[in-house]
């Protein structure tokens, strides 16, 4: 009988030990494998679907109980559902990353955590060490870094830079914010045709952008990707206001040229009424803001987003202008889409400075949103959201 006991204490310590021994193994072994690096990036490696572990460096000197469940999901799952093919993306830069932290780590909580969708970020400089390491502490998740390739980013060889300055000088004068900046320009004409061509995005179909020092308001209680897939959605979007005019004064003419050239491109039922006041002949400025951007990347890479992409850069309008991605993207799908594969996220409260979407009434409670609902530009008079919805009455 005391022997017994004796040995079944023996036992006991032994499976103990073991079980540390095993659980310390596989915390190394993760921590390793999790990060894809800029070198594999750049080759095209893609992201590498792992278990959901505890990161904690502090978990490895703990002896772990077995009776403790790993945090999150199952790695496959989201909200109780297979995960959509599907990616968070944010364009940074490394001084970015205080924003990026805040903006990564409220995505998480809201949304990420019960999914664990991977993370690409995208820079066209390498990420530091300290970037790299930040963004993969906050979400459990594959975490990938990608490099920009130079002709993606930086402005072409054929731009006549003498006309590009005399551009922003002018734009300058006008006082119009990001007037004198390269790289805004680079970014906005990158936005507009390379990012869905980077290799760590080419796996995916689906992605939400995410920018350093935005916010999100509200608990997300189903997956938007899901929700896009199901419903046949290409663009989904928070915000929509007006452009500003002098950064994108031959946007528009090159927008009916293409259109006169191409007219088999313009879809059925399209949303021409969202961009346009008089059938087409001008431009009234809407756009979707795509700072959030909850989008299908096979139609950015289907053959009339491409020919369009390809007729704007041939016009260098993105340097001898300021055309911005969002004007670019909201054109392309509010014409080479039907209007219903459209669609307003009204229940996803979404800050960027200066302006915000707040969820209305039961959306706003059932959603725990933290915003207030007196702050919401949907119908103020900057917002062009009464134009979308007119639409579908
Ligand atoms: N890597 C990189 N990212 C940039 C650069 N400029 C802007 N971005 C990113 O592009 C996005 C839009 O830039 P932002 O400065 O927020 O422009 P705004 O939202 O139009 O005011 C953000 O995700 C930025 O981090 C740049 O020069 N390099
Ligand atoms: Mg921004």
């Amino acid at each position: 009988m005391v022997l017994g006991v004796l040995s079944r204490r023996r036992y006991v310590v032994v499976l103990v030990v073991l079980m540390s021994l095993f659980y310390f193994l596989k915390v190394a072994l993760h921590d390793d494998r999790r990060t894809v690096s800029g070198v594999s990036a750049a080759a095209g490696e893609p992201p590498k679907d792992e278990q959901t572990q505890p990161k904690d460096e502090q978990a490895v000197a703990v002896v772990p109980s077995p009776v403790v469940p790993p945090p999150g999901p199952p790695e496959h799952l989201c909200l109780g559902r297979p995960r959509a093919n599907a990616t968070l993306l944010m364009l940074a830069r490394n001084s970015d990353l205080a924003g990026a932290i805040s903006s990564v780590s409220q995505m998480e909580d809201k949304f990420n955590k019960h999914c664990n969708y991977p993370w690409i970020f995208l820079n066209e400089e390498p990420f530091t060490e300290d970037f790299r390491r930040e963004m993969t502490r906050l979400t459990n998740g594959t975490v990938s870094f990608g490099l920009v390739p130079k002709e993606h980013w930086f402005q072409p060889d054929w731009i006549d830079e003498d006309l590009a300055r005399a551009g922003r000088d002018k734009m300058v004068e006008q006082g119009i914010i990001y007037a004198g900046s390269v790289p805004y320009r680079n970014m906005c004409r990158f936005n507009s045709g390379f990012f869905f061509q980077q290799p760590l995005l080419q796996p995916y179909r689906y992605y939400w952008r995410v920018e350093p020092d935005v916010e999100y308001f509200c608990d997300m209680q189903y997956d938007p990707f899901h929700f896009m897939q199901e419903h046949d959605k290409i663009y989904g979007f928070t915000i929509s206001f007006y452009e500003w005019e002098p950064t994108i004064p031959t946007l528009w003419s090159s927008v009916k040229e293409f259109i006169t050239k191409y007219p088999h491109y313009i879809a059925e039922e399209n949303a021409m009424a969202y961009l346009s006041d008089d059938g087409g002949e001008t431009y009234n400025l809407c756009h979707f803001w795509s700072n959030f951007e909850i989008a299908d990347m096979d139609f950015w890479r289907g053959e009339a987003y491409q020919a369009f992409f390809d007729f704007l850069e041939s016009k260098g309008g993105f340097y001898y202008e300021r055309w911005g991605d969002a004007p670019v993207h909201s054109i392309a799908v509010a014409l080479f889409a039907p209007r219903h594969k459209l669609h307003f996220f009204t229940d996803v409260g979404y800050r960027h400075s200066p302006f915000q979407h707040c969820p209305q009434g039961d959306d706003w409670a059932r959603n725990k949103c933290s915003c207030d609902r007196m702050d919401t530009l949907d119908y103020r008079q900057q917002s062009c959201i009464p134009r979308f919805q007119r639409m579908f009455q």
